[in-house]
């Protein structure tokens, strides 16, 4: 199932070695409040930047659809506690995130589509049907949250950028800005991020593009001003600080896959039965909780998205 691990190239360990911190994050959650307290941003970074035009917008109405079994992870701990590669490869980037300018963001549509358009942030997000859901995040590395994240289905992103029907993927990338982002400066990954999925997955009715986090804009940690939510999929997909949908008939090749295919590949739906090859995916910590629980096929999303996947029984649904 797994093929041969690839070699770890000229990469150095800790990049060949993705989210390397898992098992650094027991000593981390031992420091608890002391941790989320650390990583604050100081009230004068926030002050200076001018006010976010869509935080009128807030709060938006709740979804009752979409329903935990656990409690909300608490926004501080969430908050504290990010993967964003660009920013430093440790889980406490968020104060060098504070550095990405997300104004003005515009947003390119492109590849196979009706006709190719580029959108300011702010007029994209007037154009949709702004909810809030609530949704479990469960990471490749055995830990998850619960997010109230605010944005729009992403099939009202692909109603909007009109795809022709010889497309069959839509590949997304992340800004590129190694000035701005120290992890860009690494040249070793293959920047920018990107992701992928099929027009099938993007269009199910859980793929989410989010604005907000917990009743607010986008925190910059969490992937300012735009970022995907595929919660039945490895937190890795749900890419984030987007500029890019690109339609497709080619299969994309994400930034974890161009890295090491043999851990991190395009479909990466959850399975708890299906280990990565470096450790088992049985259960999951839930983080700011100090508990473990078992981890569900399609990280409890199988009601919605187990048909999606009839007819692929030979792809590697579950790395
Ligand atoms: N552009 C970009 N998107 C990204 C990542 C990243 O490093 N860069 N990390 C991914 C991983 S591994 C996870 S688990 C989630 C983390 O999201 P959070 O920090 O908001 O919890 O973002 C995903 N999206
Ligand atoms: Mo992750």
């Amino acid at each position: 199932m797994h093929g041969m691990r690839r070699r770890g190239w000229e990469l150095p360990e800790h990049a060949a070695t993705p989210e390397h911190l898992f098992f650094d994050r027991r000593a981390l959650l031992g420091a608890g409040a002391a941790l989320a307290a650390a990583a604050v941003i100081p009230a004068g970074a926030r002050a200076q930047e001018d006010a976010d035009p869509t935080e009128a917008l807030y709060p938006v109405k709740r979804s009752d659809k979409y329903v935990l079994d656990r409690p909300i992870t608490d926004a501080k701990v969430n908050g504290s506690y990010n993967n964003f590669y660009e920013f430093g490869s440790s889980k406490l980037i968020a104060k060098p995130a504070q550095a990405l300018k997300i104004r003005p963001w515009t947003i390119k549509i492109d590849g196979m589509v009706e006709k190719p358009r580029e959108i300011g942030f702010d007029d994209l997000v007037r154009q949709m049907p702004l909810e809030e859901r609530l949704y479990r995040h469960r990471c490749v590395e055995a830990w998850s949250m619960a997010i109230p994240w605010s944005g729009f289905a992403f099939a009202k992103l692909i109603q909007f950028a009109r795809p022709l029907s010889s497309a069959k993927y839509v590949r997304m990338e992340t800004f590129l800005d190694p000035a701005v982002a120290s992890g860009q400066r690494q040249t070793w990954y293959p920047w920018p991020y990107v992701e992928g999925l099929t027009l099938a997955e993007a269009t199910n009715e859980l793929a989410f593009l989010a604005i907000g986090a917990y009743g607010k804009p986008m925190p910059k940690q969490h992937g300012a001003p735009l970022r995907l939510a595929v919660p039945w999929k490895y937190g890795f997909k749900s890419i984030k600080s987007i500029v890019r949908f690109s339609f497709t008939d080619q299969r994309p090749k994400s930034f974890w896959e161009a890295l090491q295919a043999s851990e991190y590949g395009f479909w990466a739906n959850v399975n708890p039965k299906v280990p990565h090859p470096r450790w088992s995916q049985a259960t999951e910590e839930l983080i700011g909780l100090g508990e473990r629980r078992p981890t569900l096929l399609f990280n409890g999303y199988a009601e919605y998205v187990g048909d999606l996947y009839k007819g692929y029984e030979n792809e590697r649904l579950y790395v």
